[in-house]
Order: structure tokens, then sequence, then C-alpha cells
């Protein structure tokens, strides 16, 4: 081993790799189409599945006749519930939010009955794509039709039809946080007792479709009783545990992959029936087997998200200082429970006060079934949902209080030295400063002449209306600390691992737990490790997303990956570094206190020339001919981290909106935000996310929502119809940060993954409202199609479907406000 000479004259500090906007080292395989999606899988011998599905919404399953289908040319086996019955156990739920949670149980395939759209009914087993597709047709299945039940705030009264006629009921849990009975706040029936002010709303959260670009598709090789599943999957860690509770497969002869994913969104954190079904296929015939779905059977049959109706009560001070909160909400379940589809209401339920100081707080949601596709997490899980309830309803408040949305904002907001700062939901946010970052979002937005400009037109009563929205929002991510998620009866933890491994020519080799499926994660984690070690960015390889490469792992989702998983790639490396130091001092015959590193170099303080790199370090410990006694030789480490908190990412998001009058379309004119995400790792990643998360959110708040007919069927059951928003349909956006480091991880880093998504809506439909609340709309429901707007406009409510006026199922008044009276008028616990 020689040690290098490196006169310190000759050291120039490399530049700091985080910070540094790199472009993404996977984009190159993605974009030229050199990668290997799940579907492009060949296998030998493999057979290909396709799943005969419900055209009705609910129905006992009378009889199946698969007789024609069988003989179908290449059909090898056509299988039904009833056919895999003894194996298919059900599709778990690992979030039962209450003690008394009902959950119904869901086959893979459906036994005796069917309840959505969709649900599986038979699998055909053949030896082409094109010959399994075609057989779909040939199965005779008999259904005797039920009532569906596709109404919640019908669902949920006494008289309701049932979902599940098994179950009496059509509510799958109550779930409550009460701040007083926490001792995080007051009392909140008193405050709005006391209250000068209080307004009501009704919101509809509207049914979402996750909508990622790669279809969901899964290949499960048999080997022996060992099997591979390769899955186009967020979770393959969390996905393999699952399978193999769920089919009796043992849980170490199940390997599973997740290649090169095609976005997911929320919509791949599931354990999907079709990955049940296709293990058990593979087992029971030995061969190879393929599923991917269609385009139709994605909008179809994986999980929605979001929808909820919330009953929203707001107690205030004729000043305009916020003095409760009142929450209650409706969330859409569909017909099963699915992985996490309990927890997204739950979660959110720590949300809803925003970033503001409520002095008191309550919160119930109804888990509700209905005869449509489960809902489970979509890109936010919960937090959007809340987000939007909050913003709205200080926008509602403000016009009450004829102060400025802005203004009533800013008065109840929690001041940047106040963190951390504890909330009436009894969440600790960590940092932040809201002030500057409205501040600058307002410049970049040029606030003051845009509102000159509204000035000018309301005045000339323009056709063309313009308003200005505002979405001043935090949210917890990073999930998370393993504890609270187990205080919230989560059935795993919120832990990251990684693994160092130092090659002998230096190379280094990340193995990460979480699975990027794209997020950037191996251009980050190289950075985050050419920093930590001081290697090349080049020289560093991310593996992950296959468990026999990276064995331990909780995978993506939560803007969960860098804050814990990046966070377990720098302890890694820490612990790299620290076994390194002990065979530098080995071999340069130094005492270890007196070794400084940095730049990857050990030196001798006070011995200035003498150097040894940590990539040396790696080849002579492979090599292992002179190491001290007491290690051993190796530099690998792996670690393993669990935070202590979440982390609160927050920003002020800004739309002015373009409201024609005469015709209901709505367009936005400038959209501008500032977030603060921490220590920005990649600023043209964290861009990206940005502006991926601000397509949806505006997305939800102007084009999609899943739609069904009165007999539940999905009518937007295809991309003609689910309104996608391409680059064309979508404004300039103007993003800025402001940095306040997380205290939570020694990268100071909160997550950025869901945060575009989560502030955007509110911010564009207040916009909307801002523009023509003048002329006497209140509401508009989302999303705010021409036709809405329009009948808003002229025929008053929302411009949704339901009545103008009346009660909701709590006997609340739906779009209440009471003005200089100490009653409440939405009164909770009615008709339930
Ligand atoms: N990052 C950074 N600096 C920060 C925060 C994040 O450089 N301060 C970088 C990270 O290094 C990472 C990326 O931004 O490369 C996202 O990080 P993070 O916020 O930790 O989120 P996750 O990686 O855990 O991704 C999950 C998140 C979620 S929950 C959804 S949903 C989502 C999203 O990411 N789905 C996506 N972004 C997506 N992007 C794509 N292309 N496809 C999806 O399906």
């Amino acid at each position: 081993m020689t040690v290098t000479e490196d006169p310190a004259t000759a050291e120039v500090a490399p530049e700091r790799e985080v910070g540094k906007a790199r472009r993404r080292k996977e984009d190159a395989r993605l974009i030229t189409g050199r990668t290997t999606w799940t579907d492009n899988m060949v296998l030998p011998g493999m057979l290909h599945m396709s799943v005969v599905r419900s055209p009705v919404a609910h129905g006992k399953i009378a009889n199946i006749d698969v007789s024609a289908a069988q003989q179908a040319p290449g059909v090898v086996a056509v299988l039904t519930g009833r056919d895999l019955a003894e194996e298919q156990g059900s599709i778990p739920c690992a979030w039962p939010v209450t003690a008394d949670m009902v959950n119904p149980g869901h086959p893979s395939i459906a036994v005796d009955e069917v309840n959505h759209v969709g649900e599986a009914v038979a699998v055909i087993i053949a030896r082409s794509r094109s010959a399994a597709a075609d057989a779909i047709e040939l199965v005779d299945v008999d259904y005797d039709l039920l009532p569906p039940v596709l109404d919640m705030e019908e669902a949920v009264k006494h008289e309701a039809d049932l979902c599940h006629d098994h179950i009496d009921s059509n509510t799958s849990y109550h779930f409550v946080f009460d701040a007083g009975e926490a001792g995080t706040g007051g009392d909140t029936e008193q405050a709005f007792a006391d209250a000068d002010v209080v307004v009501s709303r009704r919101f509809v959260n509207q049914r979402l479709i996750p909508a990622f670009m790669e279809p969901r598709s899964v290949v499960v090789q048999p080997q022996g009783d060992n099997f591979t599943m390769w899955s186009a999957t967020q979770i393959p860690h969390v996905l393999r545990v699952m399978l193999a509770m769920v089919t009796g497969v043992p849980e170490h002869k199940l390997r599973v992959v997740a290649p090169d994913v095609g976005g997911g969104f929320g919509g791949k954190l599931q354990v999907n029936p079709e990955e049940v079904i296709a293990l058990l296929v593979a087992r029971r015939l030995g061969k190879p087997v393929k599923w991917t779905e269609t385009r139709s059977e994605s909008l179809m049959a994986a999980h929605h998200g979001r929808d909820q109706i919330q009953y929203v009560d707001v107690a205030a001070t004729r000043e305009g200082d916020v003095t409760g909160l009142r929450v209650r909400i409706l969330a859409d379940m569909g017909a099963y429970l699915r992985l996490i589809t309990p927890g997204v209401p739950a979660l959110g339920a720590f949300m809803f006060p925003g970033i503001y100081k409520f002095p008191a707080y309550r919160f119930e949601c109804d888990g509700v079934f209905t005869n449509k596709v489960p809902t489970d997490a979509y890109r936010g899980a919960g937090r959007p949902e809340a987000t939007f309830a909050i913003e709205r309803i200080m926008d509602e408040l403000a016009v009450e209080l004829g102060m400025d949305p802005l203004e009533l904002r800013r008065r109840n907001w929690i001041q940047s030295q106040e963190f951390p700062f504890t909330t009436v939901a009894g969440l600790e946010y960590d940092s932040g400063d809201y002030d500057t970052a409205t501040q600058q979002a307002l410049e970049l937005l040029g606030y003051d002449e845009l509102r000159e400009e509204q000035r000018r037109r309301r005045e000339s009563n323009d056709p063309v209306q313009l308003g200005i929205g505002f979405s001043t929002f935090t949210e917890m991510c990073g999930l998370a600390p393993s504890r609270v998620l187990g205080s919230l009866s989560y059935g795993a933890g919120g832990w990251e691992s990684a693994s160092i491994r130092m090659l002998p020519t230096g190379k280094v080799e990340v193995v990460t737990g979480s699975t990027p499926h794209g997020q950037g994660h191996e251009t980050a984690w190289s950075q985050l490790v050419a920093d930590q070690l001081g290697v090349p960015f080049e020289d560093v390889e991310v593996l992950h997303g296959d468990t026999a490469v990276a064995p331990k792992g909780m995978d993506t989702y939560g803007s969960r990956s860098l804050v814990v998983g990046g966070t377990a790639v720098v302890k890694a490396a820490d612990k790299v570094i620290a076994k390194a130091r002990k065979v530098a001092a080995h071999l340069l015959e130094a005492n270890e206190d007196d070794l400084d590193f940095s730049n990857g170099k050990f030196t001798v303080r006070g011995t200035p020339g003498t150097a040894l790199s940590i990539q040396e370090i790696a080849l002579a410990v492979f090599a292992a001919h002179d190491y001290p006694e007491d290690v051993e030789p190796s530099i690998d480490a792996d670690a393993t981290f669990d935070p202590v908190n979440f982390s609160f990412p927050h920003g002020t998001h800004v739309c002015a909106m373009e409201v024609d009058t005469e015709t209901g379309f709505v367009k936005i004119r400038k959209y501008a935000c500032v977030d603060d995400v921490g220590t920005i790792v990649n600023p043209l990643i964290v861009e990206g996310q940005v502006h991926g998360g601000l397509a949806q959110g505006i997305a939800q708040a102007l084009y999609e929502e899943a739609v069904y007919d009165a007999d539940g069927n999905l009518t937007t059951g295809s991309f003609v119809d689910y309104l996608v928003p391409s680059a064309a349909d979508l404004p300039h956006f103007d993003t800025g940060n402001t940095v306040h480091v997380a205290p939570g991880n020694p990268i100071g880093a909160k997550g950025v993954g869901e945060a575009g998504c989560i502030a955007s809506t509110p911010a564009v439909v207040n916009a909307a409202l801002d523009a023509v609340r003048h002329l006497g709309v209140q509401d508009i429901r989302m999303p705010l199609t021409p036709e809405r707007v329009w009948r808003a406009l002229h025929h008053g409510g929302d411009g949704g479907d339901r009545a103008t006026a009346g009660s909701n199922a709590y006997g609340g008044a739906q779009t209440e406000t009471t003005a200089g009276v100490s009653t409440p008028q939405s009164s909770l616990g009615g008709d339930r």
C-alpha cells in the first residue's frame, strides 16, 4: 500500500454535489427506451392472464359458465373465485384506524357477490395475450342484481340500501380526533358557542384516478418452490411481506422486483388482486405468468383517490382571530378496504388546521362503503383534502369578515419565531417562515398589478373577470416516525434502510430501501454519497427495488424517501467513514483522533502532504494484507433510520385566474409559488417535482373527476372522458424557494414529492371565486368545468349536481354563514 503524496497546495476542494442541479442519471435509459418495463419481460413458456370483470356494480353471482372459454384456442385454464377460494385469502388492509372498524374482506376474485364494476370474477390463462383477451367474451356470468349504493350522504342514512349485505351498515368506522380530549386544545363546542362569527361550508373533494403512465403489470416466475415476481409497484418490500401473509408462500421463497416503474402517484402503493392471482396461478400451473392491464382496466379497477364530502365550521372573533375549527367528513372507501384505504382520511385529520393557530379543534370522519372501486392513496393522501378545506374556508371567513384573505391568514398563522410549534392537532411543526414565502410569491406573481387589473375589469363589467387565490399550506411528510404510525394503528413502521458497499476499485454501490418510480433517487442519492464520502458522483451506483438486492425497505410514498431513506444513506456513509478511519490510522501509523477526513481523504493533522483516500482504503481492505487486528476487513456499512418527527414543508401558492362570465371558461393567467422544502439536494429534481404536483393539483381543480352513473358504471372510463391535462393545458409556473432547514434529519431536508399537488388545488378554486364572487357566486364545485362555472354564475349554487339549498346529512346547512350570532349553525350528529 502506497501512501500518496498530496501537497496541500495542489488541493482544490470539489464543488459540493448537494445543491447542484444535476440532470437525472436515470433519464438517459428511460427516455431512449433502453430499460425493461415489467411488460417487456418475456420468459420461456410464459403464459398470459386476462381478467373477466364485473359489468355490474352490485349483485350476487348466480352462475358462471366458463366452458366455452376453456375450449377457446390457446386457453390453458379458466379460474373463478370458487376455484381459488381455498388459497386466495383476502386482500390485506394494513390500517385499521379504529378497534371496531368493519372490514368486509376482499377476495382477489369475487366468490359469491360483486361490489363494484370492474371487480374480477374470473381469470383466463392462455398462451398468448390476444388469446387470453379474446376469451374474456366467452365467459358467461349470471348476476342477480342488487341496488348499488353510490351516494355517501344517502349511504349513511338508517334506511339506506347496504353495500355489503352481511354488514348491517355502510359505515366502516367512525374516527374522532378531539383536541380538547387529546389535551392539545380547548373545548371546541364552547369555542363555537362563544364565537362572534361562525362560517360553515360543505365541500366536495371529488373522486380522482391516479392515472400513472405505465399501466399495472406483473410477471411471476416459479422455480421449484421459489417465486420471482416483477411488478410495476411502488412497494416491492411491503408487497413481498403481504403476499407471503395472504398466499402462504414463505417470504424467503419469494423475491419481488420493481424494475423501472413509470409513475405511481400512490396508485401503485397497493397489493393488487391481480398480483395475488398471478402468484397463485404460477404456483398452480408451475409456469411463468404475465398480466398487464389495459388503460380502461386501469381506470376502472386500479384504486381511486380523494372522494370526501367535508362539512367544515370555523369560529372566529369579529376582528378576525380564529377560535375554533370543527370538521366532519364522509370519506368514500369504495366497496372494500384496500392497503391503507381507511388511513387516508385519518392521516388528513391532523392537517385540517393548516398553518393556523386554532385554539380548539374537533375532527370526525365516517369511512363509508359504496359500490365503487376502492379508494386509497393518491398523491398527498388525506393532506390535499385537508388543505383544500382549510384554505377554502379561510377565504370564506375573510369574505364574511370583510377582510383581505391574506391579511386574515397573516393574522392567524404561526410566526417564524414560534417554531417549533405544537399545533392543536398535536403535531410539532419543525421550521419555516410563512411571511417571507408569501412575500416572495406575491412578487413572483406581480400581485399589485394584477389586483389593479382586477379592479379595472370589475369596474368596466368586463365579461372576462380576474381573480387571485391563495393557498398558504404546510403538510406532514417524510412518513414517518414508527412510534407515531403505531399510535395511529398503522400496520408497519416508517424507517428506511441503506447499505453502502465500497468496491475494491473504489466505486461505490448504494443499496436503498426506497423504490423510486420517477423521483430520481439514483441521482439524488449519488449526490449525497459523493459529498459524504468525497468520491466522484459518477463513481456511485444506486441499487433499489429488488428484495434480493435491497432486502430491507419500506419503499416510496408520503414524500419520505429523501428525509428518511436519504438519511439512512448518509448514516451508512458515516459508518463507512468511521470504519475506514480505523484502517487509515493503521496504514498512516497515526492516532485515529489525529486524522481529518475531507474531500474523500484522510490526512494526519500537522503532517501535510500525507493522505489516503477512502477509495484506496477500499482496495486495501479488499486485499486485506494489512489491516488492524481489531477490525474486520471491510468498510461496508448498513444503516436504518427511523425519524423522530415528520417534516413539514410549507409554501405560498398564488393563482391569478380569468373567468369568462359568458361561457364559463376559466384560464390560469399566472401561477406563482414559493415552497420551503428545507435543504435542497437537487434543485432540478425539486422543480420537476413541484411542476408535476402542480399539474395534478390544478387538474383536480379544473379537469379531473371520476364519475359514476346511476347504475354504478364508471362513465369516465377512458382518457377521452377522464381529463388528464397535457403540458399544453397548463400555464407557465413561476416557482421559488425559501430554505428553512429541517431539524429532524442531518440533511436538513423536507419532502417535496406531494407539495405542489397539496397546495395548488385551493389556490385555483379560490382564484376563480375571487373573480366572480361579486356576481353572487359563493362556491363552484370541482372540477371547474365551463358548464359548472356558467351554471354557478347563472343559476346559483355550486354549479354541480346538488340542490342549491337544503340540509346535509348531518342536519347542518350546506353553505350557512352566520355573523354576529353565538349559535353554531352546523349541528353534528344528525341522521346517521
Ligand atoms: N428532493 C430534493 N430536495 C428536497 C426534497 C426532495 O432534492 N429537499 C428530491 C429527492 O432527492 C427525490 C425527489 O426530490 O429525488 C422526491 O423526494 P421526496 O420528497 O423524498 O419524495 P419521494 O421520493 O418519497 O417520492 C414520493 C412522492 C410521492 S408521495 C408521490 S405520490 C409522487 C412523487 O413523489 N409520485 C410520483 N413524485 C412523483 N414523481 C414521478 N415522476 N412519478 C410519481 O409517481
